[in-house]
């Protein structure tokens, strides 16, 4: 495969709307769009660190240090023939997932568009179009919930996750319950907000029908997950403790959780994600496509891994307005359908880019060539 060029550009965009979750409340978006060039074609990647490590250890810093020092000089050293070779190349290097998953994104976007083949067929996808949720916010009052709950339902979503916290949780269940119904597919995310000793708390939400609760305890943890679990009906959905097809395996083994949550950015990239999403279809575990607040072309990506057999339940890649005044894609991510996507049949991620766009987000550029 020829790769001629990595540029590296930090953008920064403001949400429509702050986003809090249990450890805590962003307004601006601050990420790495990775560029990949070779044979004429352009391969995007979209680094999914937060500004802070905060969600995990990663920053849009930390993701710059690694690709400028490690991830681009290996690339430009090694013969990549296909796209799984990218994630074996940067297997001696610890964790930096999200570092690494930009760059392997491209390089497989880049890949396709040289092949001219759709980024969704090159991963063995079966679907045409993908069911989507929204994930919504911690707000000041229950009601503000309420009213953004009211708003994506009608917009069509097909799964509503709320963040909660201590503090902030079984009354807004509750709350949802009553002025929506019992029909609803909820769900909700603790972002590790709790421990053990809160199962009694955790367990009070048993009786609201949810289809699962996303990471209730520690970031690190599967032991006191799989104790929780032997005590809850409400399945478990593991997010942040999940780092590799390995991890998935010993989870499930041990019974840490029913359904895993796969971002691309938290486990490297889309050659772990496929693993992953194959270990969990062999043990009829469901996974969902979570979502870290992407730009378009994140949304690109999680659209394609999306459209794999064993993405059973609504993913959080809610639509480009859910966020975005203006994104860096054309088209915008947009529904078909109400909570519809198409599965683009495009080369590779099936998207453009809008090059004026991204200049006007762009805070910081760099370019290495091979
Ligand atoms: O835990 O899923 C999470 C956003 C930032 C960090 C972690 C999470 C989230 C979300 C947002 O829930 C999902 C989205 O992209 O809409
Ligand atoms: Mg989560």
């Amino acid at each position: 495969m020829i790769i001629e060029r990595v540029r590296l550009q930090q953008l920064k965009v403001a949400y429509k709307a702050p986003f809090e979750t249990s450890f805590g409340r962003s307004e601006e978006k601050d990420f790495i769009l990775v560029s990949v060039y070779g044979d004429g074609a352009i391969g995007y990647g979209e680094s999914v660190a937060m500004s802070h490590p905060v969600y995990n250890e990663e920053t849009s810093g930390t993701v710059w240090y690694m690709l400028e020092n490690f991830l681009i000089p290996k690339l430009f050293a090694s013969d990549v023939t296909e796209p799984e070779d990218v994630s074996r190349l940067f297997a001696p290097i610890r964790r930096n997932y999200m570092a690494k998953a930009a760059i392997e994104e491209a390089v497989w976007d880049l890949h396709c568009k040289q092949q001219g083949i759709s980024l969704a067929s090159r991963l063995g996808g079966v679907k045409q179009t993908i069911d989507v949720g929204v994930s919504i916010g911690i707000e000041a009052t229950v009601e503000q919930v309420l009213q953004n709950v009211e708003r994506f339902l009608a917009e069509g979503y097909k799964k509503i996750k709320v963040k909660i916290k201590p503090g902030f949780d079984i009354q807004v269940i509750e709350a949802i319950r009553k002025r929506f119904g019992s029909d609803v597919p909820l769900m909700a995310d603790a972002n590790s907000a709790y421990t053990l000793e809160q199962a009694d708390l955790l367990k009070e939400l048993d009786s609201y029908g949810l289809m699962m609760i996303e990471q209730p305890l520690a970031h690190d943890d599967i032991i006191d997950h799989a104790k929780l679990q032997k005590q809850l009906k409400t399945p478990i959905c593991l997010d942040e403790s999940i780092h590799s097809a390995e991890d998935a395996r010993k989870a499930i083994e041990l019974g840490s959780c029913k359904i895993i949550n796969i971002k691309l950015g938290r486990v490297g990239g889309h050659a772990e994600s496929k693993k992953i999403h194959d270990v969990c279809e062999r043990h009829g575990i469901p996974v969902w496509c979570g979502g870290m607040l992407e730009m378009g072309v994140g949304r690109a990506h999680n659209i394609a891994l999306t459209s794999l057999s064993n993405f059973t339940i609504p993913g959080d890649t809610s639509a480009s307005s859910r966020y975005w005044e203006q994104d860096i894609v054309e088209p915008s991510v947009a529904f078909i359908a109400p909570g519809m996507l198409a599965v683009p049949a495009g080369d590779g991620i099936g998207y453009e880019v809008n090059e004026r766009n991204v200049r006007n987000y762009v805070v910081r550029e760099a370019e290495w060539t091979s």
